[in-house]
């Protein structure tokens, strides 16, 4: 059987750790497309060279033609700018908007049967956008944000718990964005509610809600740091995760941004769910049900993603 094929629009930070990361697990072939010259040629070259001592065996390849991603099983996107330090993710709605124009046109036209993630922020209005450039089936077309707040929640638990980070669950749902909801309710420690820990004197509330908020701002954490670009290591792991359960048919239930018509009593909109992912893409999507709080939490994420839906319309009015 011929290796899948994995196409990554967009050559930067995140698009080349991915191709790492897809050679390492060898995933598939990697065809690595960029509009600027040498980079996607570069970075393929310079993973292909870091076989023989890793050993794996996966095709790598770079591309400024739309032509050579032809017949992708998965394209993982990530073109477009990412933010700098004092920027949110919403101040690159414009630019982002026409990158997505492009891809979702060349993803039509050249791979329209690819299971299609998107990481290019603002990510639940960019994934909305790109589905409507592109016209694919809507469960073939979801972005990644769960995976990475949710590993980010994980990890600051277990370093609070000082338990492996195996053993933590962590639930976030609504955008990704300063709204994004971590609900403790439905994270664990090794199956044990957090608001239970609480109680059992693990932790203190204030402490877990310091978590949480860090949590929220785990993005901008890292763009402070780095100053001249955002994350890039746990963003690509995180799409990965998402590919390998879709390429192996994992059913992995994972948080995305995917395509909500009906549940959670939302119609028709892109945002941060509770999802399971196979061989079918976005294969369902868990209704579950919030308490009082927890739902005005999500209804306000859900606004501020419907209001860059809107502010994507008043920009391209195809898009209407
Ligand atoms: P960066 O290293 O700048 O890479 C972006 C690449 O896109 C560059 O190589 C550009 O040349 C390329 N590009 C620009 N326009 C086009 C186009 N029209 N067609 C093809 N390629 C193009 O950025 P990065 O890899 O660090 O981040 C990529 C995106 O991911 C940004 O929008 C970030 O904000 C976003 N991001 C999202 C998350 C999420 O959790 C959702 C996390 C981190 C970054």
């Amino acid at each position: 059987m011929a290796r899948p094929k994995i196409a990554l629009i967009g050559a930067g930070q995140i698009g080349g750790t991915l191709a790492h990361l897809a050679a390492i697990k060898e995933l598939g072939d990697v065809v690595l497309f960029d509009i600027s010259e040498g980079i996607p040629e570069g970075k393929a070259l310079d993973i292909a060279e870091s076989g023989p001592a890793e050993g794996f065996d996966a095709r790598m390849s770079g591309t400024q033609s739309y032509e050579d991603i032809a017949g992708a099983d998965v394209c993982i996107v990530t073109a477009g700018v990412p933010r700098k330090p004092g920027m949110s993710r919403d101040d690159l709605l414009g630019i982002n908007l026409k990158v997505m124009k492009s891809v979702g046109e060349g993803i039509r036209d050249h791979a329209p049967n690819a299971f299609v993630i998107c990481i290019t922020n603002p990510l639940d209005a960019m994934v909305w956008a790109l589905r409507e450039f592109s016209g694919l089936p809507h469960e073939k077309v979801c972005g990644m944000a769960g995976v990475l707040d949710s590993a980010r929640f994980r990890h600051f638990l277990a370093e609070e718990f000082q338990v492996s980070m195996r053993d933590v669950t962590a639930f976030v749902l609504g955008g990704h964005g300063d709204t994004m909801v971590p609900l403790t309710r439905y994270s664990t420690v090794a199956g044990i509610p957090l608001p239970d820990l609480v109680k059992m004197g693990w932790t203190t509330q204030e402490k877990l809600d310091a978590i949480v908020q860090r949590t929220r701002d785990g993005g901008a954490e890292i763009v402070g740091l780095l100053k001249t670009g955002s994350a890039f290591y746990a963003p690509a792991t995180s799409a990965i995760e998402m590919a390998e359960a879709f390429l192996k048919d994992q059913k992995r239930v994972l948080p995305c941004a995917a395509y909500v018509d009906g549940a959670l009593g939302l119609k028709g909109m892109y945002v941060g769910v509770p999802t399971v992912i196979g061989a079918g893409g976005i294969e369902k999507i868990i209704d579950i049900k919030m308490t009082k709080d927890e739902q005005a939490m999500f209804d306000s994420s859900v606004n501020a993603v419907q209001g860059l839906v809107d502010a994507c319309k008043g920009i391209d009015s195809s898009l209407v």
